[in-house]
């Protein structure tokens, strides 16, 4: 069997050969072209990275390691007594493209409890910033403060040979990513609760430990963490906050410094900030409305308000996806399981069916339907977890599973430094006047 490091750097070794051999015979071939719009808009469509832990379908969805959402349900260990699966599971399945065993995913669950010990310097980190700051705000200020304890840093610094890179980074993840629910609980119970902090409980599982952590001890909200922290994982490696901590990452900054990174771009309203935008939004819409059950004619007239003032609706749109995400569907599942009459949650279900066709009428929205923020907030506050700002820090403490999964590879594989080409518009016009080519 092995450790998880003895399993996972075999793997990452037979990976390393089979894709030498890869780029050895098919190298040159090529995997697309870029046009001038790609360049200037956004690089969307262009394939130029390589990203093992998950690939994006646009019509289908995610899939992790070839596994879909309800797939991983299915397949995925559970906590006893729980329908959810277990996030321990992604990450294995995710590190070494395998599925886990019950025995896997519980060794995992032990590592991060073990590593789980914050120092209390990130606390007091924290704690120096006002109050009113915002949570992802603390939350990067601690993950930063936490690079105190970089194994990778220290052992760079010592001189480790590159070959061996791979091996403190790998040290460096589970450190991370055991520590992350205790900063996250720390933040909110500081910023929500009057800094009443509630100690870890060594028998829980990661997510559980998190919910238990934050103060909330119903059972059913421990699975919906379970959920949320598995379908928040991972989207494939061009959304911001993977592409981030890839970019960063491949400059050899250590795991703390290269998730810090692209957990700031996570905390953009066009990505993982606009699930705090959704629940914002409603809001909103229920002051103005006066009323917390809006019927449809409502929300489309309110919709049409939100477009008319230039803004976006939350919740709705992606640069890849060309259907109704099915981290909303699963979602969706868990609201019609637990929740079927919550009045917030059946609001979402009617945006559902009233945003798409107003989105399709403007024309240019390239997907109508909705993406895994349109839900994620209302199932919280049925829980009573109200403070819509908090929502971006449990997407940032799931989404370090997939990002530093990710970064293990990168490290195994040898990848180097990312440094794509940039033009200037002055040399795109010679360009065009046939005046040099654009790369000189
Ligand atoms: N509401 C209103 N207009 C929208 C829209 C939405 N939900 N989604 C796209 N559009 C608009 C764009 O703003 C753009 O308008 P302009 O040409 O006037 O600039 C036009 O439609 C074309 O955009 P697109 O090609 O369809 O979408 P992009 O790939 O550029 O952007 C995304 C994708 C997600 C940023 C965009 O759909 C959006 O802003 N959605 C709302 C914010 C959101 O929910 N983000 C979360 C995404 C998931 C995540 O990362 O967590």
């Amino acid at each position: 069997m092995g450790s998880l490091k003895e399993r996972f750097t075999s793997k990452a070794e037979a990976a390393g050969v089979e894709i030498r051999n890869l780029l050895k015979e098919h190298g040159s071939k090529k995997i697309g072209e870029v046009t001038l719009s790609q360049a200037y808009q956004g690089m969307r469509g262009i394939t130029g990275l390589v990203t093992e832990t998950s690939l994006l379908d646009a019509q289908e969805g995610i899939r992790f390691r070839g596994y879909s959402i309800p797939e991983l349900q299915e397949k995925l260990p559970k906590a006893p007594g729980g329908g959810e699966p277990l996030p321990e599971g992604l990450f294995f399945l995710m590190l070494l493209n395998e599925l886990p065993a019950d025995e896997d995913v519980n060794s995992i669950t032990s590592i991060w409890q073990r590593r789980s010990h914050v120092p209390n310097h990130v606390f007091a980190t924290i704690d120096a910033l006002p109050i009113s700051a915002h949570p992802m705000t603390m939350f990067v200020t601690g993950v930063m403060a936490l690079q105190t304890e970089s194994n990778f840093a220290k052992a760079y610094s010592a001189g480790i040979n590159k070959k061996d890179y791979w091996d403190p980074i790998f040290d460096d993840t589970m450190d991370l990513i055991g520590r992350l629910p205790r900063i996250a609980a720390y933040i909110y119970r500081r910023k929500y609760r009057n800094n009443e902090h509630i100690q870890p409980d060594g028998l829980l599982d990661w997510a559980g430990n998190l919910a238990h952590m934050m103060g909330f001890q119903d059972e059913s909200f421990k699975e919906l963490m379970r959920l949320y922290m598995t379908i928040h994982a991972d989207h494939e490696g061009g959304n911001v906050s993977a592409h981030t901590t890839h970019l960063v990452g491949s400059a050899l900054s250590d795991p703390y410094l290269s998730y810090a990174a692209g957990m700031n771009g996570l905390a953009g309203p066009l990505h993982g900030l606009a699930n705090q935008e959704v629940v914002k939004w409603i809001f909103e819409m229920q002051e103005q409305l006066g009323t917390d059950d809006p019927d449809k004619t409502q929300i489309a007239d309110y919709v049409q308000k939100t477009l008319a003032s230039g803004k976006v609706v939350p919740g709705y749109g992606h640069a890849v996806l060309r259907k109704t995400d099915p981290r909303f569907t699963a979602q969706m599942e868990f609201g019609k399981k637990h929740m079927p009459d919550d009045k917030l949650v059946n609001t979402v279900w009617k945006i559902y069916e009233t945003v798409p066709p107003i989105l399709q009428s403007l024309g240019k929205v390239k997907n109508p339907w909705p993406n895994v923020d349109a839900h994620s907030g209302a199932l919280l506050v049925h829980y009573g977890l109200i403070e819509y700002e908090f929502y971006t820090v449990l997407f940032a403490v799931s989404r370090a599973l997939g990002v530093l999964a990710s970064l293990c590879w990168d490290r195994a594989l040898g990848f180097p430094i990312e440094r794509p080409k940039s033009v200037t518009t002055d040399s795109v016009k010679l360009w065009l006047e046939g005046k040099g080519e654009i790369w000189e």
